[in-house]
């Protein structure tokens, strides 16, 4: 049976539920507020949506907790709703991918429960419970939130993995029973309709031994004995052949696969159909006084890029709920350089991604004070700040700079009273630039950035060459431009960004012979020639048809 290769045509927009759209006035986001928005995505012609979590959980990690599998939590909504929601967006020929956390569940969860209860009860073993004391865990790894991977259970006198919160525990994928339970819950999805999955957190199934020694706990990288662990592979083939089955839109979060094994897990034979990497992340700076380092980006992006050229497929994104927005860290702030970022990413080779707000520009927080923060990761780094001696407005200025919850806040559809996102209290508050960027007021602007992201998503929709093009980066070494070239046959694409504020030199390695500017709003079309003086943030994009 050969591979449907349609995701490759595909644009996606992720959804945060919880900031999306309220529509019962509670301040949270809910399933039927995506309802209702489902014409505003049809218009931006996007053709899936991947939804972060909305099964029934405690919330300690924005729904990554989830203490039922098959339960859609009360604040989002209900099953029904969930159904209605699958329903009416294939009547728009959208489909519906979900997030898949298969690594942990909540300490809430039923099993979890169960498997605190005594050595011997059923469950013990589908998590990670290993012999320790309150003086001495089982060994010196660390979890990604900050802290011991191990908290200890005095009643069991053992301690038990998770490589997040204490309140995620990982499930013990060694545990063939367990996998049993997680592959029919993949199949009751769907079953149930969805179109596929978002795979969180994948590459860490695996463990090391537990003897095995983190070396530094501060150096490179204290997460590598959970960091794409030989032995996944036949988890990953199980997962594999159950979305075989049903031909499911598949894309990996899985860190700690390196860009010479993408194309292992995305080819024809691959485990999933594309893969987000997340290198590209670690250019943003946690420092104010820092620049953001687009040479290490540009950098990140080639090697993806031509590591998966000859096989493989990529997702492509700039911004998710995980970092801050990319307006603010890649950018200056300004659409100018919104407008910029978006060209460079969103022609590439690969599925693009695009998150809520990103194309009305939302920007950061302006975060004067941790108690407007919500997420756990950025309190505990505030806190280890404040103990190293900095100040309050210090270590907000830091801790905020970084922190998820910046592009967590509510999505801003006009200028009204919370940007049109609640009747009420929203639950994390409306980021003060609502009353230019926000959809109504972009979208009547024809030379906004959300128009710009409708040219794009209907350019790919529209030239194969975006789509099955080899792409070659010219002009590598250069610091602060993006030069591309994408070519099919006789077709080509060229696409120049400067991702600098300030003016960029062009020398083109290689010039284009008869081309066409292609019109992305710009005030002035501009004639290729082979040097070139880039304005702050410029773009082109030129085309080669036969
Ligand atoms: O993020 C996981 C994630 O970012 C790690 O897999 C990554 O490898 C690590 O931080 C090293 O950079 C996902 C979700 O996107 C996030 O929102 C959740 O908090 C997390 O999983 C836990 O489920």
């Amino acid at each position: 049976k050969t591979r449907d290769e349609k995701f490759k045509s595909l644009v996606g927009y992720q959804i945060y539920p919880k900031s999306f759209k309220d529509t019962d006035g509670n301040g949270v986001g809910d399933i039927n507020g995506i309802i209702e928005k489902l014409p505003y995505l049809n218009d931006l012609g996007i053709d899936f949506i991947w939804l972060n979590p909305v099964y029934q959980s405690p919330q300690v990690d924005g729904g990554y907790d989830i203490s039922d599998f098959y339960a859609i939590d009360e604040m989002f909504g209900s099953l029904d709703d969930l159904k209605k929601l699958i329903e009416k967006a294939h009547e728009y020929n959208i489909k519906l991918i979900m997030d898949l956390v298969v690594n942990h569940t909540s300490d809430k969860h039923p099993w979890f429960i169960e498997s605190k209860k005594s050595k011997d009860n059923l469950y013990h073993d589908y998590y990670h419970w290993v012999d320790a004391s309150s003086e001495k865990m089982p060994n010196n790894w660390q979890s990604f939130f900050g802290g011991s991977a191990w908290t200890y259970d005095e009643n069991l006198e053992q301690a038990y993995f998770h490589c997040f919160a204490k309140e995620q525990p990982d499930l013990n994928w060694k545990n063939p029973k367990m996998r049993e339970d997680i592959y029919k819950m993949i199949r009751w999805w769907l079953d149930l309709g969805i179109d596929g999955f978002r795979l969180d957190a994948i590459s860490h199934i695996q463990k090391e031994n537990w003897d095995f020694e983190i070396k530094s706990p501060n150096g490179n990288d204290p997460w590598e004995p959970f960091m794409n662990v030989s032995g996944i592979e036949e988890y990953m083939s199980d997962i594999k052949t159950i979305f075989d089955e049903y031909g499911a839109l598949t894309v990996g979060e899985a860190s700690g696969v390196q860009s010479y094994q993408g194309p292992d897990w995305t080819n024809e034979n691959g485990y999933i159909n594309m893969i987000f990497e997340l290198e590209h992340n670690c250019k943003i700076p946690d420092d104010p006084n820092n620049k953001i380092d687009i040479k290490g980006y540009k950098d990140t992006i080639i090697r993806w890029q031509t590591d998966m050229l000859e096989s493989g497929w990529n997702a492509l994104y700039i911004e998710n709920h995980d970092n801050p927005r990319s307006i603010d860290t890649f950018g200056d702030g300004t659409i100018d350089s919104a407008k910029a970022l978006a060209v460079q990413y969103m022609l590439l080779r690969g599925t693009p991604f695009i998150y809520q707000g990103q194309e009305i520009g939302i920007g950061n927080f302006p975060f004067t004070d941790i108690n407007q923060i919500d997420v756990p990761d950025t309190h505990h780094f505030y806190n280890k700040l404040i103990e190293a001696g900095d100040t309050p407005e210090e270590a907000i200025k830091k801790a905020g700079l970084t922190s998820r919850d910046n592009s967590r806040t509510p999505m801003q559809w006009n200028d009204e009273k919370e940007a049109g996102f609640t009747e009420g209290k929203p639950w994390l508050a409306v980021n003060p630039s609502y009353l230019e960027r926000n959809t109504e007021a972009m979208l009547a602007d024809p030379a906004s950035l959300t128009n710009l992201y409708k040219k794009l998503i209907d350019l790919r929709h529209n030239n194969e060459v975006i789509i099955n093009g080899d792409v070659k980066f010219l002009n590598e070494k250069d610091e602060n431009t993006i030069v591309y070239r994408r070519k099919l046959g006789d077709d080509k694409l060229l696409v120049i960004a400067n991702l600098s504020p300030e003016k960029q030199e062009l020398a083109l390695e290689k010039n284009f012979k008869e081309c066409k500017e292609l019109d992305l709003g710009q005030k002035k079309q501009r004639k290729l020639t082979e040097k070139m003086i880039l304005d702050p943030w410029e773009y082109r994009v030129y085309i080669n048809e036969n």
